[in-house]
Formats: C-alpha cells, structure tokens, sequence
C-alpha cells in the first residue's frame, strides 16, 4: 500500500471512530488515541523524518491536511456532542427549546379611559385642572348641596346605591366633587374638570349601564356667561370630532343649573342628512349644562351675587359610542377582549 493510500485508510478510520463517540467521555478517549501527544496522528506527522528526501515533501502536504481534516472533524463532533448534550439537560428540565415563540398579550386602555383621557386633554390644553374625587359620597353631597328637591325621582331609593350607612352612597353623578372644589377654593375662581365613575341602581339596558363615567366641567368667576360656555364648548367640540361641527343648544332642566340646556352636535356619520345613528334626526346629543343655580354657588360658598359661573357634563362611554359606532354600552364592562382589542 503506498503511504498516500495509508494516510486515506487512517482518516476515513479516524472518522469511523469519532461517530462512534457518543458523550465526552469517549470523546475524551478518542482524542488522545489520534490527536493525543503519543497519538496516531502525531505519530504519522513524525513519519515524515524517516523517509527519504524526495518523498518528505508530498508526504509532508498529504499528512497535514489529514490532520487538519481529522482536527476539524473533532470540533464538529465536540460542538454537536455539546449541543445534543444542553438539549438533552433543558428537555429533563421540561423547557423544549424547540418550541414556538409564545406572543404576549400587549395590553392598552380601556376605551371608556381612552375617551376619558382624551376628553380631558382637550379641557387641560384651555387651562382646565382636572380633579379627582371620592365615589363613595354623603347623601348631603351628592343631593342636598345640589340643588335636588324633596322626591326628586333621582333621589329615590331605586336609583342611588346605598351603603349600610345611613345617607352614605355611591355618588350617583360627579356632581358632589364640584361642591368639594368650591368649598376647598372659595375664594378662588375655579376652573375644572372632574372624571370619575358614578353609580346607578338602574336596570341594565344597551343604553344605561349601573356603572359609568362622567367627565363634569366647572368654571366659577366673576362675569362668567352662557356666551363663556357656548364658545368652551364648541372648541371642545371642534377638538373632539374635527373643525366644523354644528352645536345645538336645546332648552333643559336640572336641579344645579339655571338656566340649562342640553348640547347636540350635527351628526358625525350623516353630516345632518339622517341616518340610524343619529334616529334621522342629523343630530346626536352628547352633553348636558347651564349657568350654576345660585343655590348651588351659595352652597359652594360662592355669593351669586358677586360671581357666577357655568357646569357641563358628559358620558365618555356616550362619546366612545358616537366616535366608534358601539350600539351597546353593555360592551363596555363585559370583559370581552373581542371587543376591547379593537380599540
Ligand atoms: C349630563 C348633564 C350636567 C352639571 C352636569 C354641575 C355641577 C355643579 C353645579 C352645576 Cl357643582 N352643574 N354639573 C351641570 C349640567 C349638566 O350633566 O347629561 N351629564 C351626563
């Protein structure tokens, strides 16, 4: 056999045994019998000093590149033995690297805080300060400071959550928040807005829920007029729904405001034309307001005498249903993640 022919033998030898190397041990094993100091391939290396001069050099080319390969071949077999060996530790472990990527859930506003948020923006971008204030209220709060006579409906028991403390309820508007601001302030002119949830012990229909929210508006000074709130109003409604929109002012009733009126926007589907969300009507009602009753002032400390000032309020979850074309305000506390991915 010529020594060429030898060193083929060897390497294709060297690679049989090396598959055959199943974990480190015998990896181990393998490598001092070929490359090990005393190993065969080194021994084959030294063969070069006993051949004659005129074959050194080819046989000095052939021998190395047998080493090379057979080197290369035991860091490849060393790198999968390795890899084979973490995978075998992670799986025991019952981590399975293979598996696939497991997206998060990426969570984001509820719409009703979104509405919320944005409502308030608008107010804080026209200097208002937004107020927060408790949702469990004293019956003298949420009713009597305001305005509401002896059997109000709104006053009966089927209305108001009540706790097991006599005249302590869920605030059934923000309302009695506003009465808090004035007797906090007086004798500063208030600018505010106060959002917050509010609670009816109603029946649940796709228009009313027991839970909600309300963002209320206040603004006390000297000199403050309906023509102070229309022009609030409209830029507020230019920010909301774009430049443009049509208000419509349509006489009301409520206790804390006199005179009152509730505010109508020229329907954002239809432009006025009619159509079912606006009933045909072309306009959508989306706030209630009017100037503060001088009761109301003077119970915030305020004399109406000397100031006056002007109050709104409005449903975010009414809004989000007009910007969005929700029919159902049920949607919006049921938790479906079908309807609250959308937004
Ligand atoms: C509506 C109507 C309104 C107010 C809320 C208010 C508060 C004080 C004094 C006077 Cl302390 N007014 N708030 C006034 C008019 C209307 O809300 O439809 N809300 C959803």
């Amino acid at each position: 056999m010529s020594q060429h022919q030898e060193l083929i033998q060897l390497q294709a030898q060297a690679e049989n045994e090396l598959a055959d190397a199943r974990d480190e041990k015998q990896l181990e094993a393998w490598r001092i019998k070929w490359l090990g100091r005393k190993g065969l391939v080194p021994a084959a290396v030294k063969q070069i000093g006993s051949l004659p001069k005129e074959e050194r050099a080819a046989y000095g080319q052939a021998v190395n590149q047998l080493k090379q390969a057979v080197q290369a071949a035991f860091e490849a077999r060393q790198q999968q033995l390795k890899e084979a060996a973490m995978a075998a530790e992670l799986r025991s472990e019952g981590f399975d690297p293979t598996l696939p990527g497991r997206r998060p859930q990426i969570g984001r506003l509820h719409p009703s805080s979104a509405t919320l948020r944005e409502i308030a923006h608008i107010f804080a971008h026209m200097g208002f300060e937004v107020y927060t204030a408790r949702d469990v209220e004293t019956d003298e709060y949420n009713f009597q400071l305001l305005n509401f006579p002896k059997g109000h409906p709104a006053r009966e028991m089927q209305d108001t959550f009540h706790t097991t403390t006599p005249d302590v309820l869920l605030r059934t508007h923000t309302s009695p928040g506003q009465i808090r601001v004035m007797r906090e302030r007086y004798p500063e002119p208030i600018r505010v807005i106060l959002p917050g949830k509010c609670y009816r012990y109603e029946q649940v229909t796709a228009r009313s829920e027991m839970m909600f929210h309300q963002v209320e508006g206040l603004v006390v000074g000297k000199n403050i007029t309906f023509a102070d709130l229309k022009g609030t109003l409209q830029a507020f409604v230019d920010q909301l729904f774009g430049e443009g929109r049509q208000l419509r002012f349509r006489a009301s009733h409520f206790p804390f405001t006199e005179p009152s009126a509730e505010v109508d926007v020229d329907c954002i589907l239809c432009g006025g034309k009619g159509c079912r969300v606006c009933k045909y009507t072309g306009w959508l009602e989306i706030l209630g307001c009017g100037m503060v009753h001088p009761n109301v002032l003077r119970n915030g400390g305020y004399d109406p005498e000397e100031w006056s000032g002007y109050a709104f309020g409005m449903g975010p979850e009414r809004i989000a249903m007009l910007l969005h074309g929700v029919d159902d305000i049920r949607y919006f506390f049921s938790n479906d993640v079908r309807f609250l991915e959308q937004f």
